[in-house]
Parts: C-alpha cells; sequence; structure tokens
C-alpha cells in the first residue's frame, strides 16, 4: 500500500472513531496509530467503527494559501504542536505565497505613498493582484485592524472550507482596490494595532488546525469550550490537592458529580460576568 493510501485510511479511521459520538467508554478514540492496531485483534476502536456514520465529503483536506512578505514569519507556527501534526496527518496545507516575488521592477517594490498625502505606505496594486490572480477561487481573507473581528464562529466557518486564501496587510493598508476587487472578507484580531496581519493569520490557521476532524491531539469535544456556549470556562486544578497550604475547593474532591457540575457553571457565569458581561448580553439564546 502506497503511503498515501495509509495516511487516508488512518485518516478515516481517526474520523471514525472520533466522530461516532458514542459516550466514552474509556478507551482512547484516538489512539489508532497504525493501520495493524486497528484491523488486527486490539479491540480498542473496533466497536466505533460500524456506527460510522459521518459523510465521506467531512474528511476534507483544508488548504490555506498565505499572502506574506514576510514567509519566514510562519516557519515557527507551522512547525509546532497542532498545526504541526496536522499538516503531517495532511488535514491541512499550507501553502506559503512571498509577496516580494510579486513586486515591481528591480526593487520588487511592494508599497509607495498615499495619494492625496499622509503618512506612511500604502500596499500597491499590482504585486497583490498577481499573487491573488491564481487564487480567485478560494475564500480570500485579509487581515486588518479595520477588519471584523475574528470569532470562534469566524475560524467554525473557515474550518469547513476546501481552499482559503489569507493575505497579510502591512504598512498604513493596502489599496482599496485590492480589497474591492479580490477579498471576499477582511478580519481583525482585536481592537489593537500589530505592525501586520501575520499573527492574525498564524491565529486564525492554529484555530482552524484544531477543529479539523482526525488531527490527532486536537481536543475529543470542541464543543464544549469558551464560547461555544457563550461562556467563559471555569477554573480547573490537579495534583497536588494541596500546594503549600494552597488548597484546591473541596467540592472538587468530594466526587459528588452533580455537586461538581453546579460548581462549575456557577464559576463560569460569575467568571464571564466579571470579565466578559458583553457576552452575557450577546448570548444566541437572548432576546435583549
Ligand atoms: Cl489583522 N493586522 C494588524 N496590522 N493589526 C491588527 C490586526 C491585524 N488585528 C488586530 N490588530
Amino acid at each position: 500500500m502506497s503511503p498515501e493510501v495509509i495516511n487516508l485510511l488512518q485518516r478515516l479511521i481517526q474520523n471514525a472513531c472520533v466522530n461516532t459520538g458514542l459516550p466514552d467508554s474509556g478507551h482512547e478514540h484516538r489512539s489508532v496509530a497504525t493501520l495493524q492496531e486497528f484491523f488486527g485483534d486490539d479491540p480498542r476502536c473496533g466497536p466505533c467503527f460500524p456506527t460510522f456514520r459521518r459523510p465521506a465529503s467531512s474528511l476534507h483536506t483544508v488548504k490555506i494559501y498565505v499572502i506574506t512578505m514576510f514567509p519566514g514569519y510562519f516557519e515557527g507556527p507551522l512547525g509546532i504542536s497542532i498545526v504541526a501534526r496536522g499538516i503531517e496527518d495532511g488535514a491541512l496545507v499550507v501553502d506559503l505565497v512571498d509577496l516580494r516575488e510579486h513586486g515591481l521592477g528591480r526593487h520588487r517594490q511592494l508599497d509607495d505613498p498615499p495619494f492625496g498625502g499622509g503618512p506612511g505606505m500604502v500596499m500597491m496594486i499590482e504585486p497583490l493582484a498577481s499573487a491573488l490572480e491564481p487564487l480567485k477561487d478560494t475564500h480570500r481573507v485579509l487581515f486588518t485592524p479595520s477588519g471584523d473581528p475574528m470569532s470562534q464562529d469566524t475560524l467554525d466557518r473557515w474550518a469547513q472550507i476546501d481552499e482559503l486564501t489569507f493575505v497579510c496587510g502591512r504598512y498604513e493598508g493596502v489599496d482599496q482596490r485590492v480589497i474591492d476587487n479580490f477579498i471576499d472578507e477582511e478580519v481583525s484580531l482585536g481592537d489593537y494595532v500589530l505592525a501586520g496581519g501575520e499573527v492574525a493569520a498564524a491565529a486564525a490557521i492554529e484555530g482552524v488546525a484544531r477543529l479539523l476532524p482526525g488531527v490527532v491531539g486536537n481536543p475529543e469535544s470542541t464543543e464544549k469550550e469558551s464560547f461555544r456556549d457563550g461562556l467563559l470556562e471555569e477554573p480547573v486544578y490537579t495534583r497536588p490537592a494541596d500546594f503549600e497550604g494552597w488548597a484546591v475547593p473541596k467540592v472538587l474532591l468530594s466526587g459528588d458529580h452533580g455537586k461538581i457540575e453546579e460548581w462549575r457553571a456557577q464559576r463560569r457565569v460569575e467568571r464571564t460576568r466579571r470579565r466578559r458581561p458583553d457576552l452575557l448580553r450577546n448570548g444566541k439564546d437572548s432576546d435583549t
């Protein structure tokens, strides 16, 4: 069997185990490391397979083109942790496009002063048009501080798309004609100014990667997380139960799961009310 076929089969198996929705029966759904392990006598994931009912189309690969003046910026983020595994597993493909290669003239110029005067430089249309021309059929995002704020909903949506293009804005901005004619969506990381869109693109790549089914190491359930139900997470603790007099809340050691869940829910509401009252007001199930 070719490595590609083995890889595809392994991803299929991982998805089968991950997406059955079976209550956790105590075994590690994501632990199928080899085909022998799955097809052999090891019963760990066998019970999941017959209930596999996810359409094959969900096993898509997300391909992300990143147009940037600084491709080297991404070496770290793409090589580490869940993004690296997503790429290894074949669930994610990232194609770095060096904007400088599309620059104008001998100096590969990318920016020019704004018409009408003013400070700073503007990214010119020709290099971006040249880089974006072959990517017309992808969903094209420009990262800019004047975009819509990136949210979990944004990432959920992007994780369903086969081909994305992330354009990293730099300088004071991008010629508006690029945005009008080549960009589907403008997105910001938040209400503060960075030197460029690279950090936002790296954040988006990581946020998408961890949602892709079958990426080893992504959470068992991405359903029960901050922002999914509009509440922040509760505080968590692990051993030791007492560190130099700093004790873990007693209820967590009580073994009373009803009480524990009640405590957690209270902490989530309390923390959200204190830190992010806007989330409570904007809740999806709220009509205010
Ligand atoms: Cl996407 N770009 C820049 N330059 N600054 C930002 C941002 C993006 N999001 C927040 N600040």
